[in-house]
Protein backbone atom coordinates (compact mmCIF):
# COMPACT_ATOMS: atom_id res chain seq x y z
CA UNK A 1 0.00 0.00 0.00
CA UNK A 2 1.07 3.21 -0.76
CA UNK A 3 3.03 5.25 2.06
CA UNK A 4 2.26 8.52 2.70
CA UNK A 5 4.24 10.43 5.09
CA UNK A 6 2.47 13.32 6.76
CA UNK A 7 4.75 16.22 8.27
CA UNK A 8 2.58 18.57 10.52
CA UNK A 9 4.78 21.37 11.86
CA UNK A 10 3.71 22.82 15.61
CA UNK A 11 1.74 25.87 14.52
CA UNK A 12 -0.45 23.67 12.62
CA UNK A 13 -0.95 20.70 15.15
CA UNK A 14 -2.61 23.32 17.40
CA UNK A 15 -5.10 24.53 14.68
CA UNK A 16 -6.00 20.87 13.34
CA UNK A 17 -9.68 19.87 13.54
CA UNK A 18 -10.94 16.43 14.93
CA UNK A 19 -11.72 16.02 10.78
CA UNK A 20 -8.01 15.82 9.80
CA UNK A 21 -7.44 12.81 12.22
CA UNK A 22 -10.97 11.28 11.31
CA UNK A 23 -9.45 11.30 7.52
CA UNK A 24 -5.96 10.30 8.67
CA UNK A 25 -7.88 6.90 10.07
CA UNK A 26 -10.73 6.69 7.06
CA UNK A 27 -7.85 6.71 4.74
CA UNK A 28 -6.17 3.66 6.58
CA UNK A 29 -9.37 1.66 7.29
CA UNK A 30 -10.09 1.88 3.87
CA UNK A 31 -6.45 0.59 2.69
CA UNK A 32 -6.37 3.80 0.43
CA UNK A 33 -2.66 4.64 2.13
CA UNK A 34 -0.67 3.87 5.05
CA UNK A 35 -0.20 7.39 6.83
CA UNK A 36 3.01 8.65 8.95
CA UNK A 37 2.84 11.39 10.98
CA UNK A 38 5.78 13.16 11.45
CA UNK A 39 5.39 16.00 13.89
CA UNK A 40 7.44 18.75 15.03
CA UNK A 41 6.99 21.19 18.32
CA UNK A 42 8.94 24.20 17.55
CA UNK A 43 6.86 26.82 18.97
CA UNK A 44 5.99 24.28 22.32
CA UNK A 45 9.42 24.37 22.54
CA UNK A 46 10.29 27.92 22.55
CA UNK A 47 6.69 28.43 25.12
CA UNK A 48 9.16 26.11 27.76
CA UNK A 49 12.54 27.68 26.98
CA UNK A 50 10.84 31.23 27.72
CA UNK A 51 9.19 30.36 30.50
CA UNK A 52 12.58 28.70 31.88
CA UNK A 53 14.08 32.06 31.00
CA UNK A 54 16.20 29.93 28.76
CA UNK A 55 17.30 31.76 25.12
CA UNK A 56 17.59 29.53 22.25
CA UNK A 57 19.29 30.90 18.75
CA UNK A 58 18.55 29.68 15.12
CA UNK A 59 21.42 29.05 12.79
CA UNK A 60 19.72 28.89 9.10
CA UNK A 61 16.49 27.13 10.40
CA UNK A 62 18.21 25.21 13.06
CA UNK A 63 17.88 25.48 16.73
CA UNK A 64 21.13 25.47 18.20
CA UNK A 65 20.80 22.44 20.73
CA UNK A 66 22.53 22.77 24.17
CA UNK A 67 22.15 19.45 26.51
CA UNK A 68 19.48 20.93 28.32
CA UNK A 69 17.53 22.99 25.31
CA UNK A 70 18.29 19.07 23.74
CA UNK A 71 15.95 18.00 27.12
CA UNK A 72 13.55 20.25 26.83
CA UNK A 73 13.35 19.65 22.79
CA UNK A 74 12.96 15.61 23.58
CA UNK A 75 9.93 16.14 26.70
CA UNK A 76 7.99 18.61 24.32
CA UNK A 77 7.94 16.41 21.54
CA UNK A 78 8.32 12.70 22.57
CA UNK A 79 6.48 13.71 25.28
CA UNK A 80 3.08 15.92 25.87
CA UNK A 81 3.25 16.07 21.77
CA UNK A 82 3.75 12.45 20.30
CA UNK A 83 1.31 11.62 23.54
CA UNK A 84 -1.30 14.07 22.03
CA UNK A 85 -1.13 13.34 18.21
CA UNK A 86 -1.63 9.57 19.48
CA UNK A 87 -4.81 10.25 21.87
CA UNK A 88 -6.13 12.64 18.70
CA UNK A 89 -5.94 9.39 16.50
CA UNK A 90 -7.68 7.21 18.92
CA UNK A 91 -10.10 9.44 19.47
CA UNK A 92 -10.80 9.53 16.04
CA UNK A 93 -11.35 5.87 16.17
CA UNK A 94 -7.67 4.84 15.12
CA UNK A 95 -4.64 3.29 16.62
CA UNK A 96 -1.34 4.75 16.98
CA UNK A 97 2.30 3.80 18.22
CA UNK A 98 3.63 6.93 19.17
CA UNK A 99 7.44 6.78 18.74
CA UNK A 100 10.90 8.89 18.65
CA UNK A 101 13.75 8.51 16.20
CA UNK A 102 15.34 6.96 19.88
CA UNK A 103 12.71 3.82 20.10
CA UNK A 104 14.24 1.07 17.98
CA UNK A 105 16.83 2.98 16.79
CA UNK A 106 13.96 4.53 14.39
CA UNK A 107 16.28 7.62 13.33
CA UNK A 108 19.47 6.83 13.60
CA UNK A 109 21.60 10.60 13.78
CA UNK A 110 24.79 11.73 12.97
CA UNK A 111 25.83 15.43 14.03
CA UNK A 112 24.84 18.04 11.47
CA UNK A 113 27.85 20.31 12.30
CA UNK A 114 31.32 18.36 12.48
CA UNK A 115 32.51 21.54 14.08
CA UNK A 116 30.06 21.56 16.97
CA UNK A 117 28.64 25.14 16.75
CA UNK A 118 24.69 24.00 17.02
CA UNK A 119 25.69 21.39 19.72
CA UNK A 120 23.29 18.49 19.07
CA UNK A 121 21.50 19.07 16.57
CA UNK A 122 21.13 15.52 13.97
CA UNK A 123 20.47 14.94 10.71
CA UNK A 124 19.02 11.19 9.53
CA UNK A 125 21.25 8.71 8.59
CA UNK A 126 19.52 5.69 8.35
CA UNK A 127 15.33 4.66 9.34
CA UNK A 128 14.76 1.68 10.75
CA UNK A 129 12.08 1.12 7.53
CA UNK A 130 10.95 -2.50 8.88
CA UNK A 131 10.23 -1.47 12.51
CA UNK A 132 7.82 1.12 10.51
CA UNK A 133 6.30 -1.34 8.56
CA UNK A 134 5.83 -4.23 11.33
CA UNK A 135 3.75 -0.99 13.53
CA UNK A 136 1.58 -0.65 10.00
CA UNK A 137 0.85 -4.24 9.18
CA UNK A 138 -0.84 -4.39 12.71
CA UNK A 139 -3.31 -1.73 11.42
CA UNK A 140 -1.21 1.19 13.31
CA UNK A 141 -0.42 4.04 12.62
CA UNK A 142 3.17 5.39 13.27
CA UNK A 143 3.39 8.87 15.29
CA UNK A 144 7.43 10.02 14.87
CA UNK A 145 9.07 12.85 17.15
CA UNK A 146 12.14 13.90 15.36
CA UNK A 147 14.72 12.98 17.85
CA UNK A 148 16.89 11.13 16.85
CA UNK A 149 20.69 8.82 18.53
CA UNK A 150 23.69 7.80 17.34
CA UNK A 151 25.48 4.45 18.49
CA UNK A 152 27.24 5.73 21.71
CA UNK A 153 23.36 6.25 22.45
CA UNK A 154 23.95 10.20 22.22
CA UNK A 155 20.64 12.03 21.17
CA UNK A 156 20.08 14.78 18.86
CA UNK A 157 17.49 17.05 17.98
CA UNK A 158 16.27 17.05 14.41
CA UNK A 159 14.39 19.29 12.56
CA UNK A 160 11.27 18.05 11.82
CA UNK A 161 10.92 18.85 8.05
CA UNK A 162 14.18 16.58 7.69
CA UNK A 163 12.97 14.60 9.82
CA UNK A 164 10.18 13.78 7.68
CA UNK A 165 12.12 13.73 4.37
CA UNK A 166 13.97 11.15 5.97
CA UNK A 167 11.32 9.10 6.31
CA UNK A 168 9.46 9.40 3.28
CA UNK A 169 12.64 8.86 1.11
CA UNK A 170 13.64 5.20 3.37
CA UNK A 171 10.39 4.37 2.58
CA UNK A 172 9.90 5.53 -0.64
CA UNK A 173 6.56 7.37 0.20
CA UNK A 174 4.69 10.53 -0.52
CA UNK A 175 5.65 13.52 1.57
CA UNK A 176 2.98 15.67 2.05
CA UNK A 177 3.64 19.24 4.24
CA UNK A 178 0.07 19.54 6.44
CA UNK A 179 0.22 23.44 5.90
CA UNK A 180 -2.55 26.07 7.43
CA UNK A 181 -3.20 27.67 4.18
CA UNK A 182 -4.20 26.06 0.45
CA UNK A 183 -1.35 25.67 -0.97
CA UNK A 184 1.55 28.33 -2.65
CA UNK A 185 -1.02 31.13 -3.33
CA UNK A 186 -0.90 34.25 -5.59
CA UNK A 187 -3.05 37.10 -6.38
CA UNK A 188 -3.54 37.04 -9.90
CA UNK A 189 -6.44 39.98 -11.44
CA UNK A 190 -7.13 40.68 -7.74
CA UNK A 191 -8.23 37.26 -6.92
CA UNK A 192 -6.03 34.36 -4.61
CA UNK A 193 -5.29 31.64 -6.86
CA UNK A 194 -3.88 28.26 -5.55
CA UNK A 195 -0.92 27.08 -7.65
CA UNK A 196 -1.22 23.60 -8.45
CA UNK A 197 2.02 22.84 -9.44
CA UNK A 198 5.82 24.19 -9.14
CA UNK A 199 8.84 23.43 -10.16
CA UNK A 200 11.83 24.09 -8.70
CA UNK A 201 13.15 26.88 -11.02
CA UNK A 202 9.34 29.12 -10.99
CA UNK A 203 10.25 28.48 -6.63
CA UNK A 204 13.38 30.76 -7.16
CA UNK A 205 11.51 33.00 -9.28
CA UNK A 206 8.42 33.50 -6.99
CA UNK A 207 10.91 34.08 -3.66
CA UNK A 208 12.98 36.62 -5.44
CA UNK A 209 9.89 38.07 -6.66
CA UNK A 210 8.45 38.41 -2.83
CA UNK A 211 5.33 36.25 -4.37
CA UNK A 212 6.84 33.30 -2.26
CA UNK A 213 7.33 35.09 1.47
CA UNK A 214 7.81 34.26 5.08
CA UNK A 215 6.85 31.17 6.39
CA UNK A 216 6.19 30.01 2.98
CA UNK A 217 9.67 30.10 2.12
CA UNK A 218 10.62 27.35 4.17
CA UNK A 219 7.69 24.96 3.70
CA UNK A 220 8.75 25.03 -0.22
CA UNK A 221 12.33 25.20 0.68
CA UNK A 222 11.94 21.34 2.93
CA UNK A 223 9.93 20.67 -0.18
CA UNK A 224 12.47 20.94 -2.80
CA UNK A 225 14.92 19.52 -0.07
CA UNK A 226 12.99 16.32 0.19
CA UNK A 227 12.86 15.65 -3.40
CA UNK A 228 17.02 16.10 -3.70
CA UNK A 229 16.87 13.85 -0.93
CA UNK A 230 14.88 10.88 -2.75
CA UNK A 231 11.64 11.37 -2.40
CA UNK A 232 9.28 10.72 -5.32
CA UNK A 233 6.32 13.37 -4.83
CA UNK A 234 5.95 16.04 -2.31
CA UNK A 235 3.34 18.20 -1.72
CA UNK A 236 1.89 21.37 0.00
CA UNK A 237 -1.86 20.89 1.48
CA UNK A 238 -4.46 22.18 3.62
CA UNK A 239 -4.82 20.56 6.79
CA UNK A 240 -7.52 22.65 8.14
CA UNK A 241 -10.02 21.33 5.01
CA UNK A 242 -9.15 17.72 5.44
CA UNK A 243 -10.83 17.02 2.16
CA UNK A 244 -8.34 18.26 0.88
CA UNK A 245 -5.59 15.17 2.13
CA UNK A 246 -8.56 12.83 0.84
CA UNK A 247 -8.94 14.08 -2.37
CA UNK A 248 -5.45 14.55 -3.45
CA UNK A 249 -5.13 10.40 -2.32
CA UNK A 250 -7.85 9.86 -4.80
CA UNK A 251 -5.30 11.96 -7.36
CA UNK A 252 -7.43 14.91 -7.60
CA UNK A 253 -5.24 18.07 -7.91
CA UNK A 254 -5.36 19.79 -4.64
CA UNK A 255 -2.59 22.02 -2.62
CA UNK A 256 0.66 22.71 -4.38
CA UNK A 257 3.08 19.63 -6.04
CA UNK A 258 6.56 20.90 -5.66
CA UNK A 259 8.57 19.17 -8.67
CA UNK A 260 11.95 19.21 -9.33
C1 LIG B 1 13.51 21.70 15.76
C2 LIG B 1 12.58 20.55 16.02
C3 LIG B 1 11.13 20.95 16.02
C4 LIG B 1 10.59 21.28 14.66
C5 LIG B 1 13.43 22.72 16.92
O1 LIG B 1 14.14 22.54 17.92
O2 LIG B 1 12.61 23.64 16.82
C6 LIG B 1 15.84 21.87 15.11
O3 LIG B 1 15.73 23.03 14.72
P1 LIG B 1 8.38 22.43 13.65
O4 LIG B 1 7.19 22.77 14.42
O5 LIG B 1 8.16 21.38 12.63
O6 LIG B 1 9.11 23.63 13.09
N1 LIG B 1 14.83 21.17 15.62
C7 LIG B 1 17.16 21.18 15.03
O7 LIG B 1 11.17 21.09 13.61
O8 LIG B 1 9.33 21.80 14.75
Amino acid sequence: MKRVILKVGGSVLAKLPKNFYRTVVALKNANICDPIIVHGGGPEINQVLTKSHVESTFVEGLRVTTKEILHVAEMVMSGSINKQVVTNLKKAGGEAVGLSGVDGSLLEATPVDSSGNLGFVGRVSKVNESLLTLIMKQGMIPVISPIGMDDSGQHYNINGDMAASAVASALKGKLVFVSDIPGVMEIVDGNPIVHKKLAEQEIYKMIDSGVIYGGMIPKVRSAMNALSAGVEESMIINGLTPTDLKEYLEGNEVGTKITT
